[in-house]
């Protein structure tokens, strides 16, 4: 079975704004808003909707940059992750029961406390390169194997 996810970026130059997850999967962790897709729901539509559940906000013409398919050592379903990215959004963020929104520069992306495979991608999606590819973690989830590729398009 595999699950599938979007992670959303708000990135307004030269900010980023991330939310710290406070249950479930990544409890503890900085990331992009997101979660699983709805039966009947499109992908953007999973991300605006997650977006305004997480940090109260509406998110303009998010476009989708990247696709990653994460295995886990785990009884975890693989998760395939659509990651958007969008500089425009209606509202003021705020606080939900499961994120704490916080802007960081994009010089200091907090990715000691972000998901150990963020730092490979999310470089690309602030230089606007798509990019696809997959890791295998370990029980710790430590990195067991990777490729990560820019694709001219998605
Ligand atoms: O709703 P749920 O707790 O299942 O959401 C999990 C979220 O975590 C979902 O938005 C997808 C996202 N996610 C993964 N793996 C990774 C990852 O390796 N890095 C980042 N940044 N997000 C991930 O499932």
């Amino acid at each position: 079975m595999t699950k599938i996810e979007t992670v959303s970026i708000i990135y307004q130059h030269p900010k980023i704004l991330l939310g710290m997850k406070k249950v479930r999967f990544g409890k503890g962790l900085y990331n992009g808003f997101g979660g699983s897709v709805e039966k009947d729901e499109g992908l953007i539509n999973c991300a605006i909707r997650e977006t305004k559940e997480e940090a109260g906000i509406i998110m303009i013409n998010p476009i989708e940059m990247g696709e990653i398919l994460f295995h886990f050592q785990s009884t975890e379903p693989n998760h395939e992750v659509h990651f958007f990215k969008s500089n425009h959004y209606i509202g003021k963020p705020k606080k939900s029961n499961e994120m704490k929104p916080k802007w960081f520069n994009i010089n200091k992306i907090p990715y000691k406390q972000m998901w150990i495979d963020d730092k490979y991608w999310l470089p690309l999606l602030l230089e606007n390169k798509f990019f696809k590819g997959e890791f295998h973690l370990d029980l710790e989830r430590k990195i067991k194997a990777y490729e990560l590729n820019e694709v001219p398009i998605l």
